[in-house]
């Protein structure tokens, strides 16, 4: 998967590293050849649109940082707006693509079109659960649109060692599914799957077999098993299961065959769910989680220039925390200045130990404790406001609600924690201007010279 796209950001970066000094023109070049890449990768020119757009913003706004080129710095960028598309690591709370985090038995159901490999996913999501994890799985099969789709998955679990549901012919899906909550209750499974019947297209008999089995199954996961190699349509059968279905996540099958990958980059943005695993191969082991960090390196190939990067930004921390101190003093905090603290924030390890240090600061404490600050929901606000254009991360008052609805679905979060975080900016906006008001002096007096991000770090 993404050789070719992989081969094509290649070139655009190597053509860029030879300028010393990125250009406005050098940026729209590369953006241009970046765009042409995404689209032969088969990426929804949305999601291309947008892509495009939030790096250009990015890569013109960004100072290049000492010690590496600008053009290092543009495939950082790119490589960090990769990562967001594909999800982030919203995948890593699951186990082996399903969260576990519900009573038993844990109610998965697979959906999807004929052929898309529901049945085979099936079986190896139980091998790996039974396997890894020492799940007592129960399988079950509800397609009796296919003659032999149910011996199908009989014959699979018998090879894995995992119970299926035995077979009461000319029963009805509902039915077979009240049958297997049942069995799964009385005999104590911590898990069950459901394998329903696809359909050639997404059609309205298929849509409402899905919705009368899960109002009886009340699915605590319900997955989409999508054919990479299908491409734009298979983005368009997640765009319908997404506005029917309800699906909780993505799984893609076949990703063995496909080296264009661009439904794998157009899958989160446009239905907002994670892609959860991957399927590679027809082998029962051939399935993978799917890591959003490590498939934007794999489309990159670039790992090393990354990490250089990385290592760069942590010693420009100290220079952040100066900038920022001066901006304070003078009164002036944009959402740029929180989104640097919240950076600073994650790299020192979470707000635990930190707000300790901080003297006088019981009200932002109190905020943030309720607000229940951790590394991920650090993460999620950096998403949101990296999702932001530049005029909005310096002029917060242009976020209406239209703005905000479209920043929650870039950053893949919701309206109501933008509010949170706009909330929790201008609070923090509000004591840079009384503190503004006290001066240096005065900070000192109040015993709120820690606020100052310079002694944030000792
Ligand atoms: N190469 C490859 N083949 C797969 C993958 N997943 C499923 N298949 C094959 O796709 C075909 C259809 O799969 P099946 O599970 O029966 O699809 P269903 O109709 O959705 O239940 C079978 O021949 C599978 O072996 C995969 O990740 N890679
Ligand atoms: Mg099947």
């Amino acid at each position: 998967m993404f050789d070719n796209l992989s081969d094509r950001l290649g070139d655009v970066f190597d053509r860029l590293r030879r300028h010393g000094a990125l250009t406005e023109a050098d940026v729209a070049t590369a953006m241009r050849e970046i765009r042409v890449a995404l689209l032969e990768a088969d990426v929804a020119l949305p999601v291309v649109r947008d892509f495009v757009t939030a790096v250009r913003e990015k890569a013109l706004g960004q100072e290049v940082l000492r010690s590496v080129t600008p053009a290092q710095m543009v495939v950082k960028i790119v490589h960090d707006h990769l990562v967001e598309v594909l999800g982030g690591d919203e995948g890593t709370a699951r186990v082996n693509g399903i969260d576990l985090n519900a009573p038993s038995p844990i109610v998965v159901m697979l959906v999807g079109l004929q052929g898309s490999g529901k049945t085979t996913t099936a079986a190896k999501i139980a091998n790996r659960l039974k396997g890894q994890n020492r799940k007592k799985v129960l399988l079950a099969s509800l397609d009796v649109q296919r003659p032999a789709a149910q011996e199908q998955l009989a014959i699979l679990g018998r090879q894995i060692g995992v119970v299926s549901l035995p077979i009461a012919p000319g029963e009805r899906p509902v039915a077979i599914t009240r049958r297997t909550l049942q069995t799964g209750r009385t005999e104590g499974y911590d898990v069950v799957i459901l394998d329903t019947a696809g359909r050639l297209h997404v059609n309205e008999e298929l849509m409402l077999e899905v919705a009368a089995v899960r109002e009886v199954a009340v699915p605590h996961e319900t997955l989409l098993v999508a054919d990479a190699m299908t491409g734009q349509d298979a983005v368009n059968v997640a765009k319908a299961f997404g506005e029917r279905a309800g699906i909780t996540g993505i799984v893609l099958t076949r990703v063995d065959g496909d080296s264009r990958g661009g439904a794998a980059l157009s899958m989160r943005a446009i239905t907002g769910k994670p892609i959860v695993l991957m399927g590679v191969g027809e082998r029962i082991d051939a399935i993978e989680p799917f890591h959003a960090e490590r498939i934007a390196g794999r489309i990159l190939g670039m790992g090393d220039v990354v990490s250089l990067v990385e290592k760069a930004a942590e010693t420009v921390d100290q220079e952040e925390a100066e900038k920022l101190a001066a901006k304070l003093e003078k009164g002036r905090f944009d959402l740029d200045d929180l989104a640097a603290q919240l950076r600073q924030i994650r790299r020192m390890g979470g707000m635990g130990g930190m707000l300790n240090l901080l003297p006088g600061i019981g009200k932002i404490k109190k905020q943030l404790d309720e607000a229940n600050i951790d590394e991920r929901i650090i993460k999620r606000q950096e998403a949101i406001i990296s999702s932001m254009t530049k005029d909005e991360r310096r002029n917060p008052k242009l976020l209406n609600g239209s703005r905000r609805r479209r920043i929650a679905s870039g950053s893949g979060t919701s309206v109501q924690e933008i509010n949170r975080l706009l909330k929790q900016y201008q609070d923090m906006a509000d004591i840079t201007k009384k503190m503004k008001k006290l001066g240096p002096k005065g900070l000192a007096r109040h015993g709120l010279a820690g606020l100052l991000p310079g002694g944030l770090r000792h």
